[in-house]
């Protein structure tokens, strides 16, 4: 484990990380960016529970007034989730200022993964990635967290990637940068709300066990950077792939529009999306949550077994 001074690792966490046992890393930009209040709480608590009652100790990732934390209280959730958009949210590049100015951060899967890093904690549940955006052929609009995957040792277990992205040159920069992308059960890529993409994952696996066993062959090797292993979405939680295009392509062009550029662009997309489908994206995404965090204890239990 390590003690970097910049870090504070939960008592249960560091206990659950010194004894060896199961422990499964959280994002906050979910809570304060990706979802309202008071449902992101909700969401995020729920998260926890799940985590625990499938085997592993829970560590929600935020940086709280200036500190790096790997495991957070009630109240520091809720903070999160109250003070909403009013947290900076925070990539890689962010982190320094972030934490010289003592400021609150809401953790992206990049950022995530380097403080999940930093704890010794090898895996990440959340609902989807950043990556390479429509149209990143003239805007290099390119998600940090593409980079994050291929250089730190974090599995991340989201739900594949919303059609706000590009899906073929996201697989494609994946690619270029050694990151193995594993569908848990499909052998497609689940594209967030749906559970099929039209786009080929590199593997499928079945089981906890075998999702392990890959990415401690990774580790063991020293193959540097994470995994991405993508858990479709439960069926009865799916959405109609016509709706939920429009309301994406409906968002995008709202975006263009406005202007909207840099870090802005994914929540600003995001909260559009929920704003024309009403509640049940919202819905759909809060399942999807459970459904990898779940997948994510069973699986680092595997690994430290
Ligand atoms: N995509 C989603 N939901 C999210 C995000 C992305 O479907 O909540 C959040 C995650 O925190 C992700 C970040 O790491 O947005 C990516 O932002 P950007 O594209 O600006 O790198
Ligand atoms: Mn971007």
């Amino acid at each position: 484990m390590n003690m970097n001074a910049y870090l504070d690792i939960a008592p249960e966490v560091r206990q659950a990380l010194e004894q060896g046992k199961p422990v499964v890393a959280l994002e906050s930009t979910i809570i304060s960016h990706g979802m309202p209040y008071p449902q992101n709480v909700e969401t995020a608590l729920n998260v926890e529970r799940i985590i625990r009652e499938n085997g592993a100790t829970p560590a929600t990732i935020a940086i709280i007034g200036g500190r790096l934390k790997a495991g957070l209280s009630r109240d520091e959730i809720e903070h999160l989730g109250k003070k909403g958009y009013d947290v900076t949210k925070a990539s890689r590049r962010d982190l320094p200022v972030i934490v010289s100015k003592g400021m609150d951060g809401a953790t992206t899967v990049a950022t995530t993964m380097i403080i999940a890093e930093m704890a010794g904690i090898r895996i990440f549940a959340t609902g989807g990635i950043g990556g390479v955006h429509r149209g990143a052929e003239t805007t290099m609009d390119i998600s940090a967290d593409l980079e994050e995957l291929a250089q730190t040792g974090v599995m991340v277990i989201c739900a594949g990637a919303k059609s706000i992205l590009d899906l073929g040159l996201t697989l494609e920069y994946l690619e270029t940068k050694g990151v193995p992308v594993i569908g848990y059960g499909t052998s497609e890529l689940p594209a967030f709300y749906t559970r099929t993409s039209g786009f080929a994952v590199d593997y499928r696996l079945d089981t906890p066990e075998e999702i392990a066993a890959a990415f401690r062959a990774k580790l063991d090797m020293g193959l540097k950077g994470g995994m991405l292993v993508t858990n479709p979405i439960p069926e009865e939680y799916s959405m109609d792939p016509a709706v939920i295009n429009r309301a994406i392509d409906e968002a995008i062009a709202e975006a263009n529009a406005q202007g909207i550029h840099g870090k802005q662009t994914t929540p600003f997309l995001l909260a559009k999306i929920k704003d024309i489908t009403g509640g049940d994206s919202l819905a759909s995404n809060i399942q999807l949550v459970y459904n990898n965090a779940a997948l994510a204890a069973k699986t680092a239990a595997a690994l430290v077994r």
